[in-house]
């Protein structure tokens, strides 16, 4: 019986012993992570207390409890309406806004919005020891109630503890209200919220740069002025930041319907991308990244206004380009500094804010040229390598731009080493080129859809529009008719009614299905289509149907493909041979 005894003790203190030893191990080898260590290089590891990993629930479940209760134009982020009797200040207000802005006067500054988050986010915990924030709110002549409600949600919805304080960036507003009485409304009801007024419009990139150089924060966190943030917002933006200083977080943005305020998410994420045009594109997530949709996922760039960055990696990495004017191509110039140079970029399923995306920019054109474009040269001069000829090649005027002086940058990216636009190209964003190739394809084929069973019968979109149905017509050829009968069948495997971006659209899953015309959306699926030129054919979808028609009712429509039908075979006027026997790998070709 001792015996035993002695032998479990001697037991319990080499089992004790053994999770000791292995807790500091891991804890040493975590330190080196911790973002205490790398905010002050100079300062050595120093041995932390073992709680420095606890993760906590961050829910502030009083506010959730009291947000539930709320009733009211708005509330719970349902769409809402103007009485006829309030709808004088109506036009006047969504004229200089973009937005009904007099809807927004009648809904609360503290409203509820639901919380959509994924339900795994809802159990969700975070470390205990966050870094402290500053947001940083740039504006020009944003609405009074948007712009509040922005910094009251911010308020409400983050932990006092981490938030040092809201920096209201006045970009040179002409409004009333911008100036004297947002300070003292500021001063008496929201005293963590400060207005910073410029001497002069800078712009909204100059404006951000204002900000963060008044920031006292670890992590600077930019929003639009017109936003809206949502349950339990910031943990999950601030922990990847705390585990590595040089990654920056993206939350989702939701949408606030400009017209309603109704809150809705735009989808579940997606990736944040480009096209050679620069305009913003998404790319779909990876399948890893749909196993774990509380995690954050690396996206290649970032859709702009909204992000967190420790301040330390955003000046290491100089900032903004100071060189780049108004607005235009900064989400480019940061999120390529960010992984050329060292970092990482993510988007935090459990982080959501909702934006207002105005029905059109209120704002007159600041007349200063294609400031635009120049920003674009600038970027691409700095960074993207022998990939800016891809912008030049769509837009041959950027060639003649002077982009100003950009030493300073390539000094930048000089110093801190940064890693050529083909490795961000083949690492990060190696999926891009197949949705957006540098060098478009051709058409596997163009011209006239022309029957063979019938063979004064062609395709003919009858000068329809979007959600009309494609029928046939007497072919036209030759004839001074004015017809609609040239398509192309295009490198996205769409068939296009020549000079639109209408595409043919089967939606339907019937055995004899109407062909419409709808916007080309280039993810194949309902508008997929593919000519078998040994058959003659021309075949829908996946589970093909084929192409066929009824001459007497002029109807086209997809059904069952039937090797001996004559109806179901079309000559097409000019095919390339060369591309069609390459099926497969067109739209792989990566230059
Ligand atoms: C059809 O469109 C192509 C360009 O897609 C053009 O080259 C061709 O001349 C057009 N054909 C007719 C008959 O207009
Ligand atoms: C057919 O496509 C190939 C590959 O895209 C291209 O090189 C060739 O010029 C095209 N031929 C014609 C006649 O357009
Ligand atoms: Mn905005």
């Amino acid at each position: 019986m001792r015996r035993n005894l002695k032998s479990l003790l001697k037991f319990c203190l080499l089992s004790a012993v053994t999770v000791i030893i292995t807790v500091l191990v891991y804890r040493m080898v975590d330190n080196n992570f911790g973002l205490v260590n790398s905010v002050d290089n100079n300062i050595l590891p120093h041995p932390k207390s073992l709680t420095d990993n606890e993760k906590i629930d961050w829910h502030d479940y009083k506010a959730i409890e009291k947000d539930s209760k709320r009733v009211g134009t708005g509330e719970q982020g349902a769409a809402a309406y103007l009485t006829s009797l309030e709808r004088a200040n109506y036009e006047k207000l969504f004229r200089v806004n973009g937005f009904n802005a007099a809807l927004s006067d009648k809904i609360a500054l503290d409203r509820a919005i639901p919380d959509i988050r994924h339900k795994s986010c809802k159990t969700k915990k975070y470390l205990k020891k966050l870094p402290s924030v500053s947001v940083i709110v740039p504006f020009h002549n944003e609405h009074w109630t948007t712009l509040l409600r922005t910094a009251v949600s911010v308020i409400n919805r983050s932990p006092a503890e981490l938030l040092k304080e809201i920096i209201l960036v006045d970009d040179f507003s002409s409004k009333e209200f911008s100036k004297k009485p947002l300070d003292d409304y500021l001063a008496t009801n929201l005293p963590k919220v400060r207005a910073i007024h410029l001497p002069e419009r800078s712009g909204l990139i100059r404006a951000r740069l204002a900000g963060a150089k008044a920031a006292t924060g670890e992590v600077l966190i930019f929003l639009d002025s017109h936003t809206e943030c949502n349950v339990n917002w910031l943990p999950p933006l601030l922990e990847p930041i705390a585990q590595d200083y040089k990654v920056c977080v993206c939350p989702f943005i939701d949408v606030i319907a400009f017209e309603t305020f109704e809150y809705r998410a735009q989808d579940e994420g997606a990736r944040g991308a480009f096209d050679w045009e620069f305009f913003y594109k998404r790319l779909p997530l990876l399948p890893e990244d749909l196993k774990h949709p509380a995690e954050p996922f690396k996206s290649p760039v970032m859709a702009g206004g909204l992000f967190a960055i420790s301040s330390k990696f955003f000046w290491e990495l100089g900032g903004y380009d100071e060189g780049l004017d108004i607005w235009g191509g900064e989400q480019y110039e940061l999120s390529f500094k960010i992984w050329q140079c060292g970092g990482e970029m993510y988007d935090a399923p459990c982080s959501r804010v909702g934006h207002i995306y105005r029905k059109y920019a209120p704002f007159p054109n600041p007349g200063k040229g294609d400031f635009v474009g120049r920003n674009y040269k600038r970027v691409a001069e700095v960074w993207m390598d022998e990939y800016a000829q891809y912008l030049y090649m769509r837009r041959p005027h950027y060639k003649m731009l002077d982009p100003g002086d950009i030493t300073k940058q390539k000094a930048l990216r000089e110093r801190l080493h940064c890693k050529p636009f083909k490795w961000f190209m083949t690492e990060i964003a190696f999926d891009l080129p197949l949705k957006y190739p540098p060098i478009e394809p051709g058409d596997f084929g163009f011209g006239e859809i022309r029957n063979l069973g019938v063979p004064e019968i062609c395709v003919d979109a009858g000068f329809k529009e979007r959600d009309q149905v494609v029928g046939i017509a007497d072919c036209a050829k030759g004839t001074d008719i004015k017809a609609d009968q040239n398509f192309s069948l295009t490198w996205h495997k769409d068939i296009r009614v020549k000079g639109k971006t209408l595409c043919f659209d089967v939606s339907d899953a019937n055995d004899k299905a109407d062909i419409t015309l709808y916007p080309c959306h280039g993810q194949e699926g309902n508008q997929y289509w593919r000519y078998d030129i040994e058959k003659q054919w021309f075949l829908h979808g996946g589970n093909p149907r084929c192409l066929d028609c009824e001459p007497g009712a002029k109807k086209l429509f997809v059904t069952t493909c039937d090797e001996t039908s004559k109806t179901q075979k079309w000559r097409f006027e000019n095919v390339n041979l060369t591309m069609l026997a390459d099926w497969n790998n067109v739209g792989k070709l990566i230059t």
